[in-house]
């Protein structure tokens, strides 16, 4: 048991969500573009320097990666979407996972959807916050990286965070940084509650 009552050890890895453990534990996701910063953030909230790298070897990206919280709960490391090309129609599958994931995890309490700050919300994030809604999900947005903002970057955020919070009620922002630990206590406590 680590000091903050934490404990979190590897689950597993799945190629799809047909394949995830039937049971009724409560399920706690992290997804978001690749190189948003998911890998780094969940280290930081399980005090681990490389568990969300367990599986990160070439070949394995796309896999679910299962954590066992407390022994009572599943973490559940989603993997990391791209930036549609303009040219190209086709929709990335790890978006449509995702959405299969949330239109059918009965056990998912909350959606951590990180979104790196130097970026506004692209769509298929947004389309993501309102099937949360829909799904009784509690859909959790978390700016990544502030750290990295000048004066005008935090600016141009904050304005979009009072913008999406007219949007959607109850919508939970969070400014991140693993970096200066900013807003990572915060993510503990919701996934300890
Ligand atoms: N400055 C800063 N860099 C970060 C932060 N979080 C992640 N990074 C960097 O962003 C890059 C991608 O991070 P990673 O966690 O691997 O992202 P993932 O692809 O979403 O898993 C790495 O070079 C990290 O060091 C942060 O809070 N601040
Ligand atoms: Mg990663």
């Amino acid at each position: 048991m680590s000091k903050d009552n934490l404990t979190v050890e590897f689950h597993s890895s799945v190629a799809d969500i047909s394949k995830f453990p039937r049971n009724k534990m409560p399920q706690f996701a992290f997804a978001g573009r690749s190189n948003a910063g998911k890998s780094s953030l969940i280290n930081a909230v399980t005090n681990h320097s490389k568990l969300a790298f367990v599986s990160a070897t070439p070949g394995k990206t796309r896999l679910v990666n299962l954590f066992l919280l407390n022994k009572n709960s599943f973490l559940v490391d989603l993997p990391g979407f791209g930036y549609a090309k303009a040219s190209n129609q086709v929709r990335d599958e790890i978006i449509l996972l995702v959405n299969d994931y949330l239109n059918d995890a009965r056990e998912l309490k909350i959606l951590f959807l990180l979104c790196d700050s130097k970026r506004s919300v692209p769509e298929d994030e947004l389309n993501m916050i309102e099937t949360c809604y829909d799904k009784k999900i509690k859909p959790v947005l978390i700016r990544t990286k502030v750290d990295k903002l000048n004066q005008k970057e935090k600016f141009i955020l904050n304005d979009e965070k009072k913008r999406l919070e007219l949007e959607f009620r109850n919508i939970n922002i969070i400014l991140a940084s693993t970096k200066t630990k900013e807003g990572i206590s915060e993510i503990k406590k919701m996934i300890l509650k």
